[in-house]
């Protein structure tokens, strides 16, 4: 098959390209690169050449030799690459600003600070314990979610911004997904419980669910 994405059942960033791509029903193979076995095959000189940030995911097109990272970058191309397949940005300018601001508060400021790599960093140069680190990862989610419940109070209807999907829901989604395997009590949340609720109905993104993933274990 011609579209790939390399990505891990349980990274975030993987999750919201799935998303985007199980959305647009688009024919991808997924090939699965486990973040931490052997100390990781992100780090891997066959992975790290094609993407030498070592970070997943990685897009892959053959036909159009084509290699991408960052998921807010490949998931702006396929939306403006295959313009017959629903949209994930409006036509609108100022919303299409205002999705991609909410889009990066989830991408740029929460995810950043809680990825593998700094926590292996916080517990091999700072000797972190496991629960130091929990407590790192649900502080800094809940700083942003505390902001994102507050934008979704102004513009969200059944999903982050009204009554279509957008870049907001599927950064959102994996995010959310996040907080849950790091405990934080979603109930100060509601507005988020229940958009990620109502994506969650949506098949695209049961599909793109870290469980449901080959690698998934
Ligand atoms: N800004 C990047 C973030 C990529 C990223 O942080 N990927 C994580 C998984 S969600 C990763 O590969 N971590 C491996 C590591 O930290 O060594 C994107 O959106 O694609």
């Amino acid at each position: 098959m011609s579209l790939k994405l390399h990505g891990y059942w349980r990274s975030s960033a993987t999750y919201r390209v799935r998303i985007a791509m199980h959305y647009k029903q688009l024919d991808f193979d997924y090939v699965p690169v486990h973040l931490v076995k052997d100390g990781g095959e992100q780090k891997s000189s066959a992975y790290s050449s094609m993407n030498p940030s070592m970070l997943v995911p990685t897009f892959v097109d053959d036909d159009a030799d084509i290699v991408l990272n960052q998921s807010l970058a490949i998931v702006e191309y396929l939306d403006e690459k295959y313009p017959d397949t629903p949209p994930l940005l409006p036509s609108h300018t100022l919303d299409r600003a205002r999705i991609r601001a909410f889009a990066q508060d989830i991408a740029c400021d929460i995810q950043p600070i809680t990825n593998l790599r700094i926590l292996q960093s916080l517990q091999s140069d700072y000797d972190a314990s496991s629960e130091q680190k929990q407590a790192w990862c649900v502080k800094w989610i809940e700083k942003g979610f505390n902001a994102l419940e507050k934008r979704l109070a102004t513009r969200s209807g059944k999903y982050c911004y009204g009554y279509d999907v957008t870049l907001a829901d599927i950064c959102l989604v994996p995010q959310v997904y996040n907080a849950l395997r790091f405990k934080v009590d979603m109930q100060q949340f509601p507005l988020i419980q229940k958009i990620y609720d109502n994506c969650n109905e949506l098949e695209a993104f049961q599909k793109a669910m870290p469980e449901a993933q080959i690698d998934a274990i």
